[in-house]
């Protein structure tokens, strides 16, 4: 029997975190394999329905009016184009289809119609729905819920204390009402962070600490890297070492031993060994397309080589 622990305390997760390597590793395979087959890897594929022009200020994010990017502003997407790219993801071995919006919060409105309405088509197309539009409110949720929604990404990002330099426009409070209004309505929780955003240890530790807390446990854990975009504020910091992102990923593993843990951003800088070693540690799920949101992505190609060479297997659909 595992333990599921909702206090765990900074100190102890540092603890966790900053164990000899092969010892963290240790401590994550034997809670991952206790919980999940070993060699499965759920492919998921992101698309962005609405780009750019979104009001937040996030120092990280490309999509923010606040900052000078490549990524021009661009109207939503039509639903049957979302469908069309739900079926592809699926013929190309996703079983689960992430849709992101650059929104501050939903509103209610034709765009927000739109939204329950690809939900609605690609859930019965059977692949697991998820959405990420920024702040909501219970009612929404309840209604993306009946539309088919499995899973609501909304990321804590960092430590409620390193947050405060990283988002101006709304409070980490905010970010936990919304998690609170998904998991009312029913809806599965897909909540994580960012690595190399210039935070320390300690605040990597927190964001666990803040995650772990969160009862029930989220059922999905994203993992990211920061992918450093030109002309958002954070763009000129230095790539973190990939050593990092392994032992996040085992700590996080540790601590919520049945969440699924996703190998998110930044995979493009990350050899294909350090890939290899974060799903070791626990992560089992990667975006699976040439693009993030706005960013890229490996080629499916590369990606379905890296999975062959470990022997690893695209998770299977639900039947
Ligand atoms: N606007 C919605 C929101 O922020 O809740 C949804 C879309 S937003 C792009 C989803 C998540 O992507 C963010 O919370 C952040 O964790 C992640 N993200 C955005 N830009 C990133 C970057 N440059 N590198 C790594 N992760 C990033
Ligand atoms: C998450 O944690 N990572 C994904 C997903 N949730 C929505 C988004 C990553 C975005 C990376 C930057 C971009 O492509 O715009
Ligand atoms: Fe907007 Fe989301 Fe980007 Fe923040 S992360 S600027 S809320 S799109």
């Amino acid at each position: 029997m595992i333990e599921l622990r909702h206090d765990w305390t900074r100190e102890e997760v540092r603890r966790i975190h900053d164990l000899p390597l092969f010892e963290l590793l240790d401590r994550a395979r034997a809670v991952h394999r206790s919980v999940f087959a070993d060699n499965e890897v759920q492919l998921c594929t992101l698309l962005s329905v609405k780009t750019g022009g979104c009001p937040e200020d996030c120092a990280y994010c490309p999509q923010s009016a606040h900052y000078e990017t490549q990524v021009q502003r661009e109207p939503t997407l039509d639903v049957a184009e979302v469908v069309a790219a739900a079926r592809r993801a699926r013929q190309a071995g996703a079983t689960r289809f992430c849709m992101g919006a650059a929104w501050r919060e939903v509103k209610e409105g034709a765009a927000f119609d739109d939204v329950i309405d690809m939900v609605r088509e690609v859930k019965a197309l059977g692949l697991e729905t998820c959405v990420t539009l920024g702040m909501l409110s219970v009612e929404q949720a309840r209604r993306l819920k009946e539309a088919g929604l499995d899973a609501y990404n909304h990321n804590l990002d960092t430590s409620p204390e390193f947050y405060r330099s990283i988002i101006s426009t709304r409070t980490f409070d905010q970010r936990l009402a919304t998690l609170g209004a998904v998991r009312e309505a029913g809806i599965s929780v897909c909540t994580g962070g960012i690595i190399g955003m210039g935070e320390s240890i300690d605040d990597r530790c927190g964001l666990l600490v803040k995650l772990a807390s969160l009862t029930p446990h989220p059922e999905s854990v994203p993992i990211n890297a920061l992918v450093r975009v030109e002309g958002t504020p954070l763009a000129a910091l230095p790539p973190i070492d990939p050593l990092e992102l392994v032992r996040m990923i085992a700590t996080a593993r540790v601590l919520m031993p049945r969440a699924r843990v996703r190998l998110s951003a930044g995979r493009t800088e990350l050899p294909r060994e350090a890939q290899l070693l974060c799903l070791f540690a626990g992560a089992n799920s990667i975006f699976y397309g040439d693009r993030l949101l706005t960013t890229d992505n490996p080629e499916p190609d590369q990606d379905s080589d890296l999975l062959q060479s470990a022997g690893l297997v695209a998770l299977a659909p639900a039947s």
